[in-house]
């Protein structure tokens, strides 16, 4: 076969599988977290950094978005993944100027994520000339002239992109986008184009605010919440502590999820010892186990069934008086939901009758309903539709703008959303950009610029000279790697800000750059003394980080400085441009970003000061004044069809998700504890009825082949494992699957990759 750097390389090694547990938490999470930091840091600075971690005047865990109690004095705010996360950050082991000489990148690209992720952190700039097969150290100076010579060189701006992961602080952020958009162009797609993009922009559309209206008090007066495709024991493990506590309270839990993920079944707390023996907490109250993609048509069987009862007795279930005074759409969204069919729900959905009317019941007969949510509906292609729909289940029982309700798009990187209330947007809005336009006195560009997909596609099509990213891994966590990777490989130029190596290192354009930086548990001192930075939660909190280990190496920079340093090599023999910002200063002390965001971003009023009282809420228009800024002033119901699923002959319905040994495509190890998976991950969950009907064994080797219109794509060697999973459905992890999302399977309107939905056939290897 010839050699595919851009896809990781197929285990030699069989993974190993078992009965996966019906308990998350407890002991085996403080092994294993214990034993990752262990490896990774040393004891002492394993126990000083892990203590630290969202604590008041410690650094914000790169783990999650999950926001912490808002006293954040407790101790119980630690979490294995958290841990897991700060270990590979602060790790002890470092790739150097001699690891890169050792090592060509041919080499590396055969190695493992896995193995690539623990060879350490970076510690120098380096560079990769035109043709050469190592990576050589440079200065910063070189490196911001390299990157500055071939900005210059492009015919328009718009030759440029600027990526960025959202673990990027605010005050790294705020000085990128303005940087980007002095150098003439809105090309900055983020991560959260392949995340919660649905999220946002259906939000918006129908609530008028994009983001979650509930804060973490909100879980401790919810009746019912929602958990609707998501992953919280191993994605945000600390959810599981506000739900654990809403369950002991009574409160009621349904999961909408094809799995009944570990997490969910219960939870031990890993910090309350006295309860390490005990049976747990039982959390999900009511599983409904939905197919791939079926969510649209559960969530209109639970409002069906609600509408039934409310027949039945009039005004005993939906809330008149908030539909009247603050929604519009109602009569004809129930005209839809009389005309759907209840064989096309159940069909379509995968769900039982009962267990629907079940579920409709817990949701009628609560006061205060939270809906929460992630990949499981945001990466579908009805993805924006979908959430339209929870929304329209909320608004039927006016549950939004009071305690205890409300929707909660749970955000995965640390500061995604952050990032995006900074300006990394690459549609940013008119007053955005008009208020730069005002504070900075240059004229912002106004067309749109490419989201992520969009990205891929022109550099593919060869318009694009330079790719930067601030952070991430964007080869490997973009849709349909080999396609991505020749992308890549059509640019002039590669640059990278990273704190590890991944394989986006080793898939470059004709050159290549590597900018190591800062890390969040690193001191970043500057001119004016130890910086703090500042990041959003999931709750629209803005909160300080601040870092306290001795840097991994000399030679990193912060993001503040780096994009400072690019911006000063590119303006440099642009007078104009050069004299709008004091760059030099904004590194020196980052209280003068914050002054500028105050300046220009609403609700950041006082911004440095509450920083260091301890945080603040951003507003939001329907939280705090049950008011929606939608053209017409109020909520809109709206009405989706339901998705139909073609597949092919013999087909299944993919999707692709985290173990609970990896950060998205870091994988810190081969173990999925949860799912009783490990050594190994290489591996497709199916129904054993779906085995049975292809002739296939459990433990056997399989190619999938993905299906798209006429196009197909291949990944080989994955081993079967039977599970508890929908029939017709399977499941793979990401990033080992991505070469099978097809660029052109997106969701409608947010152009957010179906990672969630692959068409695929099977066949033994
Ligand atoms: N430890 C750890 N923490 C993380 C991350 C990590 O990789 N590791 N990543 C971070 C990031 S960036 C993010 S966005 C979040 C992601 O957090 P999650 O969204 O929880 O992550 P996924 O593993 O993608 O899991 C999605 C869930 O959706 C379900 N699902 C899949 N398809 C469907 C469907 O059609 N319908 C329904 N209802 N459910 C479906 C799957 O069974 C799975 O339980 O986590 C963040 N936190
Ligand atoms: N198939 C499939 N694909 C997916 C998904 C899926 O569910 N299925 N999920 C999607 C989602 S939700 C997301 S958010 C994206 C994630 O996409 P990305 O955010 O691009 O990917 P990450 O794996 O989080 O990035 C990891 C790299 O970030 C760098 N890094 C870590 N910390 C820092 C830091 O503090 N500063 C800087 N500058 N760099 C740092 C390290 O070098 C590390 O190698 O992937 C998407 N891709
Ligand atoms: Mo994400």
């Amino acid at each position: 076969m010839p050699s595919r750097p851009e896809l990781p390389p197929i285990e030699a090694e069989i993974p190993v599988v078992s009965a996966p547990p019906s308990l998350s938490g407890g002991l085996p999470a403080i092994f294993s977290a214990t034993r990752h930091a262990l490896i990774e840091m040393g004891p002492v600075r394993a126990t000083r950094e892990l203590l630290k971690a969202n604590q008041r005047g410690g650094f914000d865990c790169p783990g999650c978005a999950w926001p912490d109690p808002d006293d954040r004095r407790e101790l119980v705010e630690f979490c294995e993944n958290g841990a897991k996360a700060i270990a590979e950050e602060a790790t002890t082991r470092r790739v150097t100027p001699d690891f890169f000489a050792r090592h060509s990148i041919a080499e590396l690209a055969r190695w493992s994520d896995h193995e690539i992720g623990k060879a350490g952190r970076l510690t120098h700039p380096m560079f990769l000339r035109e043709g050469a097969t190592h990576y050589e150290p440079v200065s910063w100076e070189e490196a911001f002239g390299i990157l500055a010579e071939e900005l210059h060189a492009l015919p328009t701006p718009g030759g440029a992109i600027f990526y960025t992961s959202g673990r990027a602080s605010n005050e790294a952020a705020f000085a990128y986008q303005l940087f980007v958009r002095m150098f003439g162009t809105n090309n900055l797609p983020d991560c959260s184009n392949m995340c919660h993009e649905s999220s946002g922009l259906a939000l918006r559309e129908v609530l008028g605010a994009g983001k979650g209206s509930v804060t973490l008090e909100d879980f401790g007066h919810a009746d019912c919440i929602l958990l609707i495709g998501q992953n919280p024991g191993t994605n945000h493990p600390r959810m599981l502590t506000t739900l654990q506590a809403a369950a002991r309270r009574g409160a009621q839990i349904i999961s909408l999820n094809p799995l009944l993920e570990t997490g969910i079944k219960a939870f031990i707390h890993p910090q309350k010892f006295w309860t390490w023996m005990g049976h747990g907490t039982p959390i999900a109250t009511l599983h409904l186990p939905v197919r791939v993609n079926g969510d649209i048509a559960a969530l209109k069987g639970l409002m069906k069934a609600m509408l039934e009862a409310e027949d039945l007795a009039p005004g005993s279930v939906f809330d008149h008086a908030f539909i009247e005074a603050h929604t519009r759409g109602f009569e004809s969204f129930i005209e839809d939901l009389r005309r759907t069919p209840w064989e096309e729900v159940l069909a379509a959905s995968g769900l039982e009758r009962e267990r629907l009317e079940a579920a409709a019941a817990l949701l009628a007969g609560s006061k205060a309903t939270i809906a929460c949510w992630a990949m499981g509906i945001t990466q579908q292609t009805s993805a924006v539709g979908c959430i339209q729909e929870v929304v329209d289940l909320l608004l039927l029982r006016g549950n939004l703008g009071r305690p205890g309700a409300g929707v909660c798009p749970v955000r995965g990187h640390s500061n995604v959303q952050g990032d995006r209330t900074m300006g990394i947007f690459e549609r940013p809005a008119k007053a955005f950009l008009d208020a730069l336009q005002q504070r900075f006195g240059f004229d912002p560009p106004r067309l749109p610029g490419y989201d992520t997909v969009q990205a891929i596609h022109a550099m593919h099509e060869g318009r694009v000279g330079v790719f930067f990213a601030l952070g991430g891994n964007f080869l490997s966590a973009t849709p349909d790697t080999a396609y991505t990777a020749e992308a890549l490989r059509r640019t002039r130029l590669t640059a990278h800000v990273s704190t590890k190596l991944n394989r986006s290192h080793l898939v470059t354009g004709r050159r290549a750059l590597i900018l190591p930086c800062l890390g969040r548990t690193e001191r970043d001192r500057q001119e004016s003394g130890d910086q703090i930075v500042s990041v959003e939660n999931s709750m629209g909190v803005v909160h300080a980080s601040r870092g306290n280990l001795d840097p991994g190496s000399e030679h990193l920079r912060s993001e503040v400085a780096i994009v400072a340093g690019l911006a000063e090599a590119t303006f440099s023999g642009k007078p104009e441009l050069r004299s709008k910002v004091d760059w030099k200063a904004w590194v020196a002390n980052y209280d003068r970003i914050r002054d500028q965001v105050e300046a220009v971003v609403p609700g950041f009023e006082g911004y440095n000061r509450r920083l260091r009282e301890g945080g603040f809420y951003l507003p939001h228009a329907v939280r705090d004044q049950l008011r929606f800024d939608t053209p017409s002033g109020r909520a809109e119901f709206t009405v989706h069809p339901i998705p139909q699923v073609a597949l092919p002959e013999g087909g299944l319905i993919l999707m692709t998700l985290r173990s609970h040994d990896q950060f998205n495509t870091t994988i810190y190890g081969l173990d999925d504890r949860y799912r009783g998976v490990t050594k190994g991950r290489r591996v497709i969950f199916l129904n054993e009825a779906d085995l049975e009907r292809r002739g296939l064994l459990p433990g056997q080797r399989v190619d999938i082949t993905s299906h798209f219109g006429v196009e197909t794509r291949r990944a080989e060697g994955f081993l079967t494992v039977p599970y508890d999973i929908p029939e017709g459905c399977a499941a793979a992890y990401f990033p080992e699957a991505n070469v099978l999302v097809p660029i052109g399977s997106v969701a409608a309107k947010s152009n957010t990759p179906a990672y969630k939905s692959i068409l695929v056939t099977l066949a033994a290897s």
